[in-house]
């Protein structure tokens, strides 16, 4: 989304109930989708976000379901740092829509804590692993099915399978050509794409309160101790599985390389990252997850990875219309590295698998 104008910021900023008048505000993080800002009063500090209404058609839905889990969470929650707080607006309300169509929400700075958009070590990833798993336990009485679909068919693998064979069929930019063996690789693991959903229509896999987006970046730690503090960007909080929030970590976070390193022989998977991972997802899931569900963990490492991958390339295709890309190749280098982790995940099948097994003991 292109960037807000200030006058656009300063009109939603009046809307919100903040302590404190506003002495600046300047865009703030890493994130892919929403805009962000650290907003900064005599008081305190925000966090004020225009949601990406492009990727979220229904901001007001979302917004309802951010409301009902943050409430959820913050019953049980021992330090309010826990949780996200949202500022209301001087109506009350979770959100303000302003005349030119922008969606803003406010949620209170957590202080003295870190996001890390690469873990720094075993330990950090084990925080993450833990606060995504603790996410599932404190959800897990949570009626999921209640929740928004925010992104519809967010991750239902075979879907994203045929967008990517529409967008490959269109081919608007002739890209296609560049990207024969990407193209290919996609293509040759189609049987593979309906396996999660068949396991959920055989009762193996329950339907979960899921985060849909598990990066170490949406994660804060406590900045003294380095332990989980709170799960943040909740945009994409569905009905969904517990498999695939721990794939999704697995995918940006059990690499030896950053999502767009360019030098494929940098990008390996990371046996031991993924361990330490697992002990952290299932400690903090409190061995709440079924045993069905725990053995099909690698699987969904994996479905993310290839998922992950054929979006990038469907946007490479379609001219880099969803995430942001700094250069024209972003997205396609971005899907190589997704790929070169799948035939990893691959080789390593059996040992992903007694990892599991081991950890869940
Ligand atoms: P996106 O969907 O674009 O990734 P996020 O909600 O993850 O947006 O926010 C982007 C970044 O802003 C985060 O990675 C984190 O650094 C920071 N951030 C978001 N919310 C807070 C908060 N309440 N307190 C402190 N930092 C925050
Ligand atoms: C996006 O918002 P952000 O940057 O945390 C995307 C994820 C992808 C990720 C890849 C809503 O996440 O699904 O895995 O980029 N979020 C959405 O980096 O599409
Ligand atoms: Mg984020």
């Amino acid at each position: 989304m292109p960037k807000k104008p200030d006058s656009q910021i300063k009109q939603a900023l009046r809307q919100f109930c903040l302590e404190g008048t506003p002495v600046s505000f300047a865009p703030y993080g890493n994130g892919h989708i929403n805009d962000t800002y650290l907003v900064t009063t005599d008081q305190k500090r925000y966090i004020l976000q225009a949601i990406n209404h492009f990727v979220f058609k229904e901001p007001a839905l979302l917004m309802e379901n951010i409301e009902r889990v943050t409430a959820f969470l913050r019953r049980n929650a021992r330090d309010p740092r826990e949780v996200l707080t949202l500022v209301p607006t001087l109506s009350g309300d979770s959100f303000y829509h302003d005349p030119q169509g922008d969606f803003w929400r406010v949620y209170l700075f957590l202080e003295n804590s870190i996001c890390l958009d690469r873990v720094e070590s075993p330990a950090d990833f084990y925080e993450c692993a833990a606060a995504f798993g603790k996410f599932q336990r404190d959800l897990s009485s949570f009626p999921a099915e209640t929740l928004h679909e925010t992104i519809p068919d967010f991750h239902n693998t075979p879907k994203r399978y045929r967008d990517f064979l529409q967008a490959l069929e269109r081919d608007p930019l002739g890209r296609a050509a560049a990207a024969q063996k990407e193209i290919a690789f996609v293509k040759a693991r189609a049987d593979f794409y309906p396996l999660l959903l068949e396991a959920s229509r055989k009762g193996d896999l329950p339907l979960r309160v899921s985060h849909n987006d598990t990066k170490s970046n949406n994660v804060m730690l406590d900045a003294v101790t380095r332990k989980a503090l709170c799960v943040i960007d909740l945009d994409t909080i569905m009905p969904g599985f517990s498999v695939t929030d721990f794939g999704d970590a697995i995918r940006f976070g059990a690499s030896t390389a950053a999502e767009d390193e360019q030098d494929l022989d940098r990008v390996r998977l990371d046996l031991d990252l993924f361990k330490v991972y697992t002990e952290g997802f299932l400690t903090g899931a409190g061995h709440r997850l079924t045993e069905s569900e725990v053995l099909l963990l690698p699987e969904g490492a994996k479905m993310m990875t290839i998922e992950c991958g054929m979006r990038f390339l469907a946007d490479y295709l379609e001219g880099d219309v969803y995430f942001k890309t700094a250069y024209p190749e972003h997205n396609l280098v971005r899907a190589r590295t997704q790929f070169k982790l799948v035939e990893e995940m691959e080789r390593y099948q059996e040992t992903l698998k007694e990892i599991v097994r081991t950890v869940n003991r």
